[in-house]
């Protein structure tokens, strides 16, 4: 792979449409920030709605291509595998990019590259065991079946915490299936998608399976979503977003799948190891400082122990090292965006007008080394209540709240009160009452002495404002495929169309 930090260092990147880097109709480029420095390192191109219609044209053409269309499941799978082993080669290259772009610690992106070759390889074992059905009617000779079949061009627009984790769990069943894709990345981070398409062209899929188009949410995301080319559309994002989206998508009468983060529950009864637990709980709402989909943003402690529960978490977080995100040392690195920042700022204002009170962080850190970055402290904030706005809305910062709370009921009620449900914790050594738990929250995901564990194999996915659909695991093979039922009559003989036979 060619692309590397150094080489997009200054540079200016262009559409990926038709195999082809494709300067943009306007001619205009935006700048991407590296979050580490506060400066911009980059310049990728801003695209038009003739852009999107030229790289959604191209799916189409690459769907209906013999190339692709007439490719059996078992070649798709190889190439879809062939993909997995050239990320695995790249994996430290693609971090580096990815830590750049959005500030995520390295040491976290390098794990995290090295892991995704994995699930693209699950998925490449997919592509020749998604099966039809046969179906035993109540007719002689007839044979009812189903196919299974791909859908067409699925547009996927993707958010800036972790764009290639959030894109696999979509794009590789995606590939593995063979339908084709147009990429919208978010504005705010386009680095990795744009390195990636130069494996897909390595791995060898033909031109226009999968295309990338740049630019601002506003222009190339909203052209994306109104277009009558796509058979689907796969979300990650705010709510808000979300709900334009799935407006525009209404107009097409086409599904989306929406994941619109959270501000998930994560509950501790009197009953644990309070060491271990502090570190599930700072890990679940601290790791990649926040910005997290899954963060357990609202801690519920067991009022016996909040006490001692809230100065060892206090401690804990007064531990956690911020740093640049290349240092191998940092716990914690920049937000991605100022606007984060603002936005983390403005609630934990806001928190403490409400009656909060900051037990740790609470404010930008005072070093002259993180001064120019994006960097907001771990904060704790007690005397937290879910009508207070840091509990109500989703932040996506180092920022959690914590209560406590008397009763099981009242836990489950406290718990249950968001309009988000994509995934909640519980820290307990009483197995009944975790299942309670478990059957009683309204979340797609529930962690039972852990946080933050996901596996490919299994799927994600939120309720309520959460947004709808699964990623991961077998069943999103069915949520990008289509049913077709053929019935087949081989008795030789078509009855006369106007005998009714009653029973
Ligand atoms: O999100 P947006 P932003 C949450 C998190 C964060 C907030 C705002 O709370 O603070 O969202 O982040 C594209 N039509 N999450 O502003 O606007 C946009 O270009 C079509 C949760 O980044 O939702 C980008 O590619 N597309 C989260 C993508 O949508 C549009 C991850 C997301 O942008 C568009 C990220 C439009 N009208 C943020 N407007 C998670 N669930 O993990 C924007 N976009």
């Amino acid at each position: 792979m060619r692309t590397t930090v150094t080489s997009l260092e200054g540079s200016r990147q262009n559409l990926f449409i038709a195999g082809r880097a494709t300067e943009p109709q306007s001619g205009n480029y935006l700048k991407s920030y590296d979050p580490a420095t506060g400066e911009a390192w980059y310049e990728f191109a801003d695209a038009g709605a003739q852009d999107v219609d030229a790289a959604v044209a191209a799916a189409r053409q690459a769907f209906a291509d013999p190339a692709w269309r007439r490719m059996t499941q078992t070649d798709r799978g190889k190439l879809v595998r062939r993909l997995a082993e050239l990320m695995l080669e790249h994996a430290d290259q693609l971090a580096e990019i990815e830590t750049r772009d959005n500030g995520k610690l390295i040491k976290e992106m390098r794990a995290q590259m090295r892991a995704l070759p994995d699930s693209y390889t699950y998925f490449a074992g997919m592509a020749d065991k998604l099966q039809g059905e046969t179906i035993p009617v109540n007719k002689l000779d007839m044979i009812n079946f189903t196919l299974r079949e791909p859908i067409g061009v699925v547009g996927m627009i993707t958010p800036w915490n972790s764009p290639l984790m959030l894109l696999t769990g979509t794009l590789a069943p995606c590939l593995a299936i063979g339908n084709t894709v147009v990429i919208k990345p978010s504005e705010h981070a386009t680095a990795s998608t744009l390195a990636l398409m130069e494996l897909i062209t390595a791995a060898g899929f033909p031109p226009g399976v999968v295309n990338v188009v740049t630019g601002s949410g506003r222009t190339a995301g909203d052209a994306l979503a109104r277009h009558p080319g796509l058979a689907k559309i796969v979300f990650t994002g705010s709510t808000q977003t979300g709900r334009t989206i799935a407006r525009n998508a209404a107009d097409n009468l086409i599904p989306c799948q929406m994941e619109l983060g959270g501000k998930s529950p994560h509950v501790v009864f009197g009953d644990v190891d309070i060491e271990r637990t502090v570190n599930g709980v700072v890990a679940g709402v601290f790791a990649a400082a926040g910005q997290t989909c899954v963060a357990g943003s609202r801690c519920f402690v067991e009022a016996g122990i909040y006490d001692r529960f809230v100065e060892a978490l206090v401690e804990r977080t007064r531990k956690i090292t911020l740093g640049h995100p290349m240092l191998e040392t940092s716990d914690i690195g920049p937000l991605a965006l100022l606007d984060q920042v603002s936005k983390v700022e403005s609630y934990v204002a806001s928190g403490l007008r409400e009656g909060a009170s900051v037990a740790a962080g609470g404010r930008r850190p005072q070093r002259e080394d993180l001064a120019k970055g994006w960097y907001y402290e771990p904060t704790v904030l007690t005397g937290a209540r879910n009508d207070m706005g840091f509990m109500r809305d989703e932040l996506f910062g180092p920022v959690v709240g914590v209560m406590p709370f008397s009763s099981e009921d009242e836990m489950i009620a406290l718990a249950n009160d968001t309009r988000y449900g994509l995934a909640s914790g519980i820290w307990t050594r009483d197995i009944d009452r975790a299942m309670r738990f478990a059957t009683k929250v309204d979340a797609g995901t529930v962690w039972i002495n852990t946080y933050r564990s996901a596996a490919f194999m299994s799927s994600m996915g939120g309720f309520k404002e959460s947004g709808y659909g699964r990623r991961g695991g077998f069943d999103v093979m069915r949520e990008f495929s289509r049913v077709k039922n053929v019935v087949l009559d081989y008795s030789g003989a078509m009855q006369d169309p106007f005998v009714i036979r009653l029973k």
